[in-house]
Formats: C-alpha cells, structure tokens, sequence
C-alpha cells in the first residue's frame, strides 16, 4: 500500500455512531487515511480501533476541548503522525447543540456556541487550507482538497429554542461561504451540508426513540449517517468543471 494514501481529518466523532464516524469509515473504504478529533478519547479510540479491524488506517488525536489553539495542535500531530501522506479532504462535524428559550441562555452558553461552532471552525479551516496549499492538483478531480462542513435546519432558519445554535450554524455557514469562493481559484474545494432533519445516531435513539420508536425504525423520516457519509464523498470525487458549495439532505417524509 502506497505510503502516500491521502488523509481525511474529521473533527467531531461523538459517540462513534454519527456522521462523523460514518464519514471516516466511509472514506477509509475509499482508500483514505482518517485523523479524528474530538473531545472522548475514548470514543475516539474505540472509533479508530474499528476503523483499523476492518482493513483502514485510522488514528485519534483527542483536544481537550473545541477552540483555535487545540484545533491547530491537533493538526501539526496529524502531520507528524503520517509526514509522507497529504491532508486532501477535511470534514467540520462538530457541532454545540443549545436548545433553550432565549431569556434562560446564559452567557457561557452563548459563548460555547460561538466558541465550537465558529471560533474551532475558523482554526479547523486555517489548518486544512495550508495544508491544501501544499498538495499537488489531483488530476481526476482537479483540486488540492476538500474541506466540507456539517451544518443543520438551524443554518438557514432560527426558530423558538435555537438563537444560539443557529447563530453558531449561521456563522459556520457564512464561513464556508466564503473560504468557497476565496479558495475555489486555488483548485480547493470548499462545501457546506445543510443537514435538514434528525440524524440516527446512538444519542437520538435513546432520546428521540424513547418516545417515538418509529422514528427510529422508519428510513423514510430520518437520515442515516452512512448516507450523509456518501454524499460526503461524492462531495469530495466531484471535479473542479461542477462541483457543489451547498447540499442539502432530508429524508424522503420530511415535514416541514
Ligand atoms: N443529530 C441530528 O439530528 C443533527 C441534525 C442536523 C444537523 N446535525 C449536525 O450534524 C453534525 C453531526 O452530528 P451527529 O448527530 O451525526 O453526531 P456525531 O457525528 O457523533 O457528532 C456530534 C458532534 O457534536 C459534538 N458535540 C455535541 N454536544 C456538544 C457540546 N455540548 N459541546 C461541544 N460539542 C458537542 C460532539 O463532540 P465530541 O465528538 O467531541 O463529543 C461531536 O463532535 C453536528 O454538526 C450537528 O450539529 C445533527
Ligand atoms: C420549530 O420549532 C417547533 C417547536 O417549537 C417545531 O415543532 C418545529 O418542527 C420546528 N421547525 C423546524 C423547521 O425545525
Ligand atoms: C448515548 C450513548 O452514549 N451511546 C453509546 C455510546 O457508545 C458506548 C460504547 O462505545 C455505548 O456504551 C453507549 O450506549
């Protein structure tokens, strides 16, 4: 196996059963090296260890929490971690859900979203970026790489409990928006995924499920992390003659 592989980084692994994790295994099928980042080390082990047993090379690289400067490190360890491989893909996956009416937020509240939402975005961006900058153009696809984001309903519309999250949505949406078309003449690829329903993870099953258990058990009204993992990567194989700033995906019943 070529020394070379490229390598996906993926911040925001959760429990090992959402979006992020799909989307590392997802990649790794696809012959890709995988750094993950979060905060669980643990999780983060157990998600690399998984990704190793079935034929990958994956490696965890835990922060303490989500802000600039532990974005960065976690970066230059990537780097030293696999020297002769290039950075050429990057997914922003974390994501600091607040759901509260607007006069019970709290200030570190506020701050909390802001501070994972933009403030380790913007580090997470800087990091990919140069590291894209050094890369050859991949002649099939036509980019340096690709840096995608994961937004949700809240990036394109605040509603009664979401003024915090959706202003960390917004600005992440903002961001992308713009690192697409600072970068897009440096053959980077830059998109954002407006994720538009419940995702199927461990978390919703025990939350949601509880209550609903049809939704658990019903494709037509949830998404599947292995399925946003896909469009990830169609994301990333797109070449430069079309490829996408904005997705959006929603299940097939979507309500509103
Ligand atoms: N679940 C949904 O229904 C849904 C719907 C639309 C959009 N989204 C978005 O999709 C992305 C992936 O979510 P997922 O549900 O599939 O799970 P996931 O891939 O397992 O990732 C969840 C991420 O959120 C982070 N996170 C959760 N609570 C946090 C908090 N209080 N402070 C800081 N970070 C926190 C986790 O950090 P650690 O890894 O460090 O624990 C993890 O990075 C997120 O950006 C989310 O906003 C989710
Ligand atoms: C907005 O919030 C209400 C509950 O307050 C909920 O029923 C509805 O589904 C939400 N809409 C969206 C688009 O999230
Ligand atoms: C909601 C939750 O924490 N779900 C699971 C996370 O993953 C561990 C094992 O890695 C499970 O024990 C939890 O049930």
């Amino acid at each position: 196996m070529a020394s070379n592989k490229p390598i996906l980084v993926v911040a925001g692994v959760g429990n090992g059963s959402g979006t992020g994790a799909a989307t590392a295994l997802e990649f790794s099928k696809a012959g890709y090296r995988v750094a993950l980042i979060a905060r669980n080390a643990d999780h983060l082990k157990t998600t690399a260890d998984g990704i190793v047993a079935s034929g990958g090379d994956a490696a965890s690289f835990p922060v303490t929490q989500y802000d600039y400067p532990s974005i960065q490190a976690a970066f230059a360890s990537v780097k030293s971690h696999w020297p002769a491989s290039p950075i050429r893909a990057a997914v922003w996956n974390a994501g600091h859900g607040v759901w509260k009416p607007f006069l019970s937020l709290t200030e570190a509240e506020v701050k909390s979203s802001v501070d994972t939402n933009i403030v380790a975005a913007f580090a997470f961006a800087r990091s990919s970026i140069l590291a894209f900058q050094e890369n050859d153009i991949d002649e099939k696809s036509g980019k340096r790489g690709v840096l995608i984001f994961t937004g949700a309903t809240a990036s394109l519309r605040g509603n009664k409990t979401t003024s915090a999250f959706a202003a960390g949505k917004f600005g992440l949406r903002a961001l992308s928006q713009s690192l697409n078309k600072e970068f897009g003449s440096q053959n980077i690829h830059v998109a954002h995924a407006i994720i538009d329903g419940g995702i199927l993870t461990d978390r919703s099953r025990e939350f949601r499920g509880k209550s609903d258990p049809k939704w658990v058990e019903n494709e037509d009204v949830r998404l599947s992390p292995e399925s946003i993992a896909k469009s990830y990567l169609y994301l990333a194989n797109q070449d430069r003659s079309a490829w996408t700033w904005e997705l959006d995906l929603r299940p097939a019943h979507e309500t509103w």
